[in-house]
């Protein structure tokens, strides 16, 4: 499994749905935040999804009951929010989207989380890598106002540990040389894969850091677990397992968004300034062979909100009818909000399917 010169970086996204709901409200910025899950059943019943990194200096984190998290900000001035899954998997599909420039392979691993393999971008230089990490916080900042964190070593598992040590707001660089004393010292369970059951058992047989999960007999480990998670375990806490980087699903939309020239709220301006990144989203449909049903606008407003909507339709959707339905949701949108100045915006196709020859025959027509 080993692949000479890989080189990979891991993002993910600081206290992700907290983030969200920041940056739409910036004055709850210096409080405590809460995304909760709402079960519905009694007033505060569910637990939390995410707090920003004010609240989990009370002790409150994913997964703990919403009453819990109450009692522990009691007195303070936070602030609890129900979670908003879409709009969360929208600015996820964005995120992956701008670092889809930064790699030829991404692997999008969860909502907040994606690896990507740098090696052909930066060879085995890793103080290209370093700047390309720099590059891809900025740009995602820039774009989307969001932080993240990103890990950049010679596997996806030693990337992902560089990251979560590296939180909030950072970068950490793993060189290969540099691999084993990294991961040595570090408690076995952050290693991906070591849940609570397992950190247990090894701590009955000793077993703190990963270096000493490295040193452990593969006979030993073999009793705790079965033998496919054994070799991975003993691979990783070596800095080993070169599992290589690769796309997981099809991808299920397309996007594309631009910095408007001027911040401006004049339909057809924006519709002007579209149509490159709308001539682009169609050439990449084209050469992926699929069509689409699915029309969705993206509006970055100057304070960085970011808005979305969109619109199913029954046929598969041509140039025209594209640049139709782009220019009504833009102008539904900005009926609505007399006061919504646009800094940024862009366009989504969703409801992707295999083309028929006819469609894509008729494409550009
Ligand atoms: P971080 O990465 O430590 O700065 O904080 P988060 O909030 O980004 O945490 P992460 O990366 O583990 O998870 C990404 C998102 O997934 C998070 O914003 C909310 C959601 N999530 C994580 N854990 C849970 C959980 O236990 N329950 C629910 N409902 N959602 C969760
Ligand atoms: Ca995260
Ligand atoms: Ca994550």
């Amino acid at each position: 499994m080993k692949r000479k010169g890989q080189v990979v970086a891991h993002i993910d996204l600081d206290y992700f749905f907290a983030q969200i709901e920041e940056l739409r409200n910036p004055g709850i910025a210096d409080k405590p935040v809460v995304v909760c899950v709402y079960s519905g059943r009694t007033e505060d019943s569910g637990v939390v999804s995410s707090a920003n990194y004010i609240a989990r200096r009370y002790g409150v984190k994913a997964g703990i009951p919403i009453v819990r998290a109450k009692a522990l900000l009691k007195g303070t001035d936070a602030v609890f929010l129900p979670m908003r899954r879409d709009e969360y998997a929208q600015i996820s599909e964005q995120v992956m989207e701008i670092l889809r420039e930064f790699a030829d392979v991404v692997e999008v691993e969860s909502i907040d989380e994606a690896s990507l393999d740098i090696s052909s971008r930066v060879g085995d230089d890793y103080s290209k890598a370093m700047e390309l990490g720099s590059e891809i916080k900025r740009r995602i900042r820039e774009l989307l106002g969001l932080k993240c964190t990103i890990g950049i070593a010679c596997n996806k598992v030693v990337a992902k540990i560089a990251a979560d040590v590296a939180k909030p707001d950072g970068l950490r660089i793993v060189k290969p040389e540099e691999t084993s004393s990294f991961l040595a010292e570090l408690p076995v369970e952050k290693l991906p894969g070591v849940g609570e059951k397992l950190r247990t058992k090894l701590a009955e047989l000793g077993v703190k850091t990963i270096g000493d999960l490295a040193q452990l007999s593969m006979d030993k480990l073999h009793q705790l677990v079965g033998e496919k998670t054994a070799t991975y375990l003993k691979l990783a806490a070596r800095g080993e397992y070169y599992e290589p980087v690769a796309e997981r699903r099809e991808r299920k939309q397309i996007s594309r968004i631009i910095t408007l020239k001027q911040n401006t709220r004049d339909v057809e301006e924006i519709m002007r300034q579209l149509s490159t990144p709308i001539n682009d989203v169609l050439t990449k449909a084209e050469s992926m062979g699929v069509s689409f049903s699915g029309v969705g606008i993206i509006a970055i407003s100057t304070n960085l909100r970011i808005i979305t909507r969109s619109k199913t339709l029954n046929e598969p959707v041509d140039r025209q009818l594209l640049m139709d339905t782009v220019r009504h949701l833009f102008n539904a949108l900005l009926n609505e909000q007399p006061s919504l100045m646009l800094r940024r915006a862009g366009v989504r196709l969703f409801d992707l399917k295999p083309a028929s020859r006819q469609t894509s025959l008729t494409f550009f027509q």
